[in-house]
Parts: C-alpha cells; structure tokens; sequence
C-alpha cells in the first residue's frame, strides 16, 4: 500500500504498512482499486458525453464510491470487492450500449479494459504496482492528480447528500467524469492540470451551494442556538457523520420511544435546524471531534450510528453496538441499507438501545453555534457597525478538520490567545479545539462564530462576499479576514480549492501541509496564492494583526 491522502500520513510522507487511520494494507489496495475502476468508468463516460451517450448509473455509482474512499468513511474490505465488482459490471454495459449505437471505443486505458474473474483476481489487481498513486512516476504530475482525486472526493461527499435530499446537478456529474479521466490522460501537462485543480475549486464551489440549498431547502436555516452537552437518563443513540436525512429519519422513527437521540462530532451543528428542534427527544452533543471516540464511545452506553467518515476502528467490545449507513463501513459492524423507496429502517438500532444503560455524562453545560450565512447576515448591521466601530478588529476563519496529533494543540492555544478584539468564524470539527473555552463576546456577537459541519464553509464564503459588498471593496482580500484553517480529510481538500477558486490568498493550512504536494507544485500554490504553513502560535497571531 501507499496513501498519503489525508494529513496524517505516516511520517508526513505517506502511510506504507498500515494505515494511521487504522486501513489496513489490503482495504488501501482495494480502495485504491475503487479509484482506478471509476477513473476507468470515468473515461467511458467521458466519450460518451461527447458522442450524446449518458451514463446515469454511472454518476451515481461514481458519487457513491469515491466517497467510500474517503478517510475513515470505510474500512470494509468485502464491501469494496463487491463494489469493484458492480463497478466492472456497470463499465461493461456502458461498452455494450456505445455497442449498440455502433459507436467505436478506442484508446481505452488499461483502467478501463482491466477485467478480473474472482476475488483472488481482484486482491492480484488491487496490489499491483499500476493502480495505485505511485503508478504515476513524475512527482508533479502524482501530486497534481492526486490533488483533484482527493477533491473530487470530497466533492462527491457533499454531492452525496445533497442527492439524498434531492438535489443534483448535471454539471457535477459532468466534472466527475472529465477530472477523473484526465488523471488517466497522458497529454495532460502539468499546466493543464492546474487549471484543472482550479476548475476543480469551481465546482466544489458550486457543489457546497447545492449541498446548502438541500439543507436548508429541506431543514431550514440555521438559527443561533444553544446545544446541550450534558446528559438525561434515557438510553439513547449516539449519531455520527454529516448526513442530516439520516438524522432526519432516525429523530422520527425514534419519537415516542422512550430512546434519545445525540450527536457527536460533525453531526453537532444539526441542533441548529429549525426543523429539527420539534423533537424533544433530540437532546444534545455528546463528546467531541471523531479521534476521541475510543472512549467517548465506552461512556455513551448505546448504540452508535455512522453515517458517514470519520470512524476510528472500534475497541472488538464496541462492534456490536456500532452500525453503519450510506458510504460508511467496518468489518462486523452491521450496515443499513435505504430500501428501494430512499427509506431506512432504524427499528434494530432502536431495540438495541433500549436495552443499554443511558449515557454516562461527561461533562454538561451548552455550547452555542448556528451562524450560517443566513443568521449572521441578520445580524450583518451589528457586525458591520462593529467593524467600522473597531469594536472587531479582525476575523480569523479556523474552518476545517480536527484530528489526534498532539501539534494540534496550536489551534486551541491560538484561539485563546487571539487578542479580544477578533472573531473566530469556523466550520467542520476542527471547532472542538476551541469552542468550550470561554472566549467570551463582542458586545452581544459572540467571539466563535459557527456556521456547522466542513461543507458550511460555504457559508464562510458567502459572509466573506457580502461584506465585501457592504464596504465596497475591490477584493476579498481586503477585507480584514484572515484564513488559519486545518485540514485533515479530503472534504478539507475541497473546501481549500473553493476558497482559492473565490479569489482567498494567504491561506494558512496546518498543522502540515499535505504529503501529496510535491514541491513544485507547492511552490506554485505559494507564489500564486500565498499559501502558507503555521509557525508558532505567537508569531502567527503576531503576523496576522499586522
Ligand atoms: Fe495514512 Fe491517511 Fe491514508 Fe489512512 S488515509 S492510510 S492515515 S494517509
Ligand atoms: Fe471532521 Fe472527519 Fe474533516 Fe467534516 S468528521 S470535518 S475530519
């Protein structure tokens, strides 16, 4: 195996016997497999668009399993045989229906003619040499592919749920298929691809605004809100992952059970729905950011729900009570299944948890968030008078991903030492290095202003953009906004293009920059938008207020 695809690869360089996220070599082979089979698929798709042959299975299917490859999203090694499988099959009826229409194939690349008859075939394919990240022997080349891969991924993430809401985009789809086969294209030069890691930023852009008018289309918009972090004594269920039409149908078909409901990590920022908070049952946030599950887990007392990244391999005690939906997946974890009406039956959870102990508390009080674009726009005139007052001096945008590694603990002290005259605007779950401190607020605007999961960066944006309007300025960059974010998986991959694509320089990414940059093209990435590493917390914070 070698992945180097999220920022915690093994000595910065890349994970080679198993993963620090706990993959093992062979689900890294097969997912690797995964890619190769759908960039293959991509590039059928791709002569198909041109000859007006559309593949519509196979979006999907593309959708869905870039997705599975997502950090920590799925550690099933079966699963992904069955999908490599699905995915072969589908490739071949896409040939049969150019076939059909006496349409030639040609010049198709081995990952789209490679065929395997067993799953021992299957494993032979996964581990050779050729279809994994280090087939591309140019190290700028590598990187740049890979740096679309991984955005792709995470755009498919959010394309996912918002297609579980209803909402897709042809355009997409589209891209998928041209950024997948151009990773295969050899007459790719290093200059295309960075233009198309930047059109790559385009369509994160406009894949996150989907995702937020399914949201918010579906739920509402987010209102300030204060979360509960304490306990009741109920047995409960613990939900995990970014998916809120999951949540949706587990808060109905757990009302009137006697069985609660909780959020963990990413699923936090679901509390600030309208929609949602008809239940009464739905009683808070129960721990922290994904990589403190282990034991957060133990406490809870019930049944878990992923229903997405980020799971960290569960203590064996712990498999019974874990259970899977949608892209996520672990060896013995019982995964459910929508049925063919979208639906998702959650009874077993359910009777699961009412035969288990209520959570244990581990701490209790509320923590407050629910600052999407459109509740802080409400507020916009408080927060411009603020500005022009020099009340807020300066906004640091800390969006992104948390994650276990002991440098991490700059975010925390960074937020804390931050000057009092700044707002802390973030997103994702890198917000847990911060938001129980009491940082206090700005005559009635609170100092960390969260807008919700990583996608909701989108939200960062659109504030950033209106109050470039309201002070009638030229550029983005002139406003007095400073970027600090952190990175761990690839939906911070694409959040990272989008910003770069809506014009934001001098991005700071930490706590390292990524191991699948070469340093050419990070070269490129400084010199063209100033992107930069993080130092020691007061020198940056010296840095920043200049
Ligand atoms: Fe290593 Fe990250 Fe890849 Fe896991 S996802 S194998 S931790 S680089
Ligand atoms: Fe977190 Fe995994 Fe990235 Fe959605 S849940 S931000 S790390």
């Amino acid at each position: 195996m070698f992945c180097y695809q999220c920022q915690e690869a093994a000595r910065g360089t890349g994970c080679t016997v198993r993963g620090v996220c706990g993959k093992t070599d062979k689900v890294a082979n097969l997912q690797d497999l995964m890619v190769y089979t759908l960039k293959g698929i991509a590039q059928i798709a791709e002569k198909g668009l041109k000859a007006g042959v559309k593949f519509p299975d196979a979006d999907y299917f593309t959708m869905h399993s870039l997705f599975m490859t997502i950090t920590n999203a799925n550690f099933d090694d079966e699963v992904f045989i069955a999908e490599i499988k699905k995915g072969l099959k589908l490739r071949e009826e896409m040939k049969r229906e150019f076939e059909s229409k006496d349409v030639k194939l040609e010049g198709l690349h081995d990952a789209a003619t490679w065929t395997a008859d067993s799953n021992e075939a299957i494993l032979a394919k996964a581990n050779s040499v050729n279809v994994g990240v280090l087939a591309t022997e140019n190290e700028d080349i590598r990187s740049l592919r890979e740096l679309i891969t991984y955005g792709v991924k995470g755009m498919a993430a959010y394309a996912k749920h918002a297609y579980n809401l209803g909402k897709e985009k042809e355009e997409v789809f589209a891209f998928f298929t041209k950024a997948l086969s151009a990773t295969l294209d050899e007459g790719m030069s290093a200059d295309d691809l960075v233009a198309l890691t930047l059109e790559t930023g385009k369509y994160g852009v406009d894949t996150m605004a989907m995702l937020d008018a399914a949201n918010t289309g579906a739920y509402g918009n987010p209102e300030i809100t204060e979360v509960n972090i304490g306990t009741r004594n109920n047995p409960a269920i613990l939900i995990s992952g970014h998916d809120l039409k999951d949540l949706e149908q587990l808060l109905k078909q757990t009302e009137g059970t006697g069985v609660d409901v909780y959020t963990h990590s990413e699923m936090l920022p679901a509390h600030y729905y309208p929609a949602f908070k008809k239940y009464d049952h739905f009683v808070g946030n129960y721990g922290n950011a994904w990589w403190k599950q282990k034991e957060e887990f133990e406490s809870f007392n019930g049944p878990i729900l992923f229903t997405t990244n980020c799971i960290v391999p569960p203590k064996s005690e712990h498999i019974q009570r874990i259970y899977t939906t949608g892209a996520a997946g672990f060896p013995g974890c019982k995964h459910i299944d929508a049925d063919e009406n979208d639906l998702k039956d959650f009874s077993e959870i359910i009777e699961h948890a009412k035969k288990l102990a209520p959570p244990k508390e581990i701490e209790n009080g509320k923590i407050l968030g629910g600052f999407a674009h459109n509740q802080v726009l409400a507020l916009a005139d408080k927060v411009v008078d603020a500005v022009k007052t020099g009340a807020i001096k300066k906004f640091f945008v800390m969006a992104g991903c948390d994650g276990r590694m002991k440098s991490r603990d700059y975010y925390t002290e960074f937020a804390d030492k931050l000057p009092k005259d700044t707002v802390i605007l973030t997103a994702g779950c890198a917000k847990y290095r911060y938001n129980k401190l009491e940082l206090g607020d700005i005559g009635g605007i609170p100092r960390v202003l969260d807008a919700g999961q990583c996608n909701d960066s989108y939200s960062l944006a659109v504030i950033a953009l209106k109050l470039k309007e309201v002070f009638e300025l030229n550029d983005i960059n002139e406003l007095p906004i400073a970027y600090n974010i952190a990175w761990y998986e690839q939906k911070a991959v694409i959040v990272l293009l989008a910003l770069l694509y809506l014009g934001v320089k001098n991005i700071h990414l930490g706590p390292t920059l990524p191991a699948f940059l070469s340093p050419n093209v990070t070269k490129v990435l400084v010199d063209t938008f100033g992107i930069a590493g993080i130092g020691t917390v007061d020198e940056d914070i010296e840095m920043f207020m200049k």
